[in-house]
């Protein structure tokens, strides 16, 4: 199983970018091209059908070593045995989440440096920070987030640093060329039409292969 420090490409389920497509062979699609994390995070989706996605999901994840993350749900990410949760800023806050999920780990999602200072004061294991650029993906998306206050968050934080929001083939080198390099990507990925190679070169970019 990846470690937390190892992860460098963060992806997703299918959400709204499904497209009539298999959800578990876009999931396995990804980890094929070097995903290192995959989340749950299905916005419109019924608990109950979550809860079979994250079944399967958790499946492919297990056998193939890398993290599952739940966004959200601290029950489905138990019941699937998850190895976290991932919890935004109007979610349940870390200090009554911790007790539940013990030693599994806690992202935060983070939109100043004021909020990435206090996740990682209250201990989470991971920030996401963002949108670093413009994004469609995420409804009321904060403003966008500038490149040096993420490298500013970087340098006193002790848990890694996740880059998110409208990251692509087209703009990834911005950040990896100012030592950003681990990212959170949605629509770049899963509306592509080889979602496999599409990670595969977005992995490359990262590790700076
Ligand atoms: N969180 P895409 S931006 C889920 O700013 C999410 O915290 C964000 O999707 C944040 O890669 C975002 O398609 C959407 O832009 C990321």
């Amino acid at each position: 199983m990846r470690s937390l420090k190892e992860v460098r490409l963060y992806c997703f389920s299918p959400g709204n970018f499904l497209m009539g497509r298999d959800p578990i062979e876009m999931v396995a699609a990804q980890i094929k091209g070097g995903a290192d994390v995959v989340q749950l995070r299905e916005k419109d989706m019924p608990k109950r059908e979550k809860l079979g996605l994250g079944l399967a999901i958790r499946k492919v994840t297990t056998q193939e070593g890398v993290l599952f993350i739940v966004n959200d749900d601290i029950d489905l990410s138990l019941i699937l045995e998850a190895d976290g949760v991932h919890l935004g800023q109007d979610d349940i806050p870390i200090k009554y989440a911790r007790p539940l999920l013990k030693d599994k780990i806690i992202g935060i999602s983070t939109h100043s440096l004021d909020q990435a200072r206090e996740a990682i004061d209250s201990g989470a294991d991971y920030i996401g920070i963002g949108p670093v650029f413009k994004t469609e993906t995420k409804i009321r998306a904060d403003p966008v987030i500038e490149i040096d206050l993420i490298l500013k968050i970087k340098a006193f934080s002790s848990i890694p640093v996740i880059a998110i929001g409208g990251i692509g083939e087209k703009n990834i080198d911005l950040l990896v060329n100012r030592g950003i390099k681990r990212a959170a990507i949605i629509s770049d990925i899963l509306s592509s039409k080889d979602i496999e190679a599409k990670t595969r070169t977005l992995k490359e970019k990262l590790i700076g292969a």
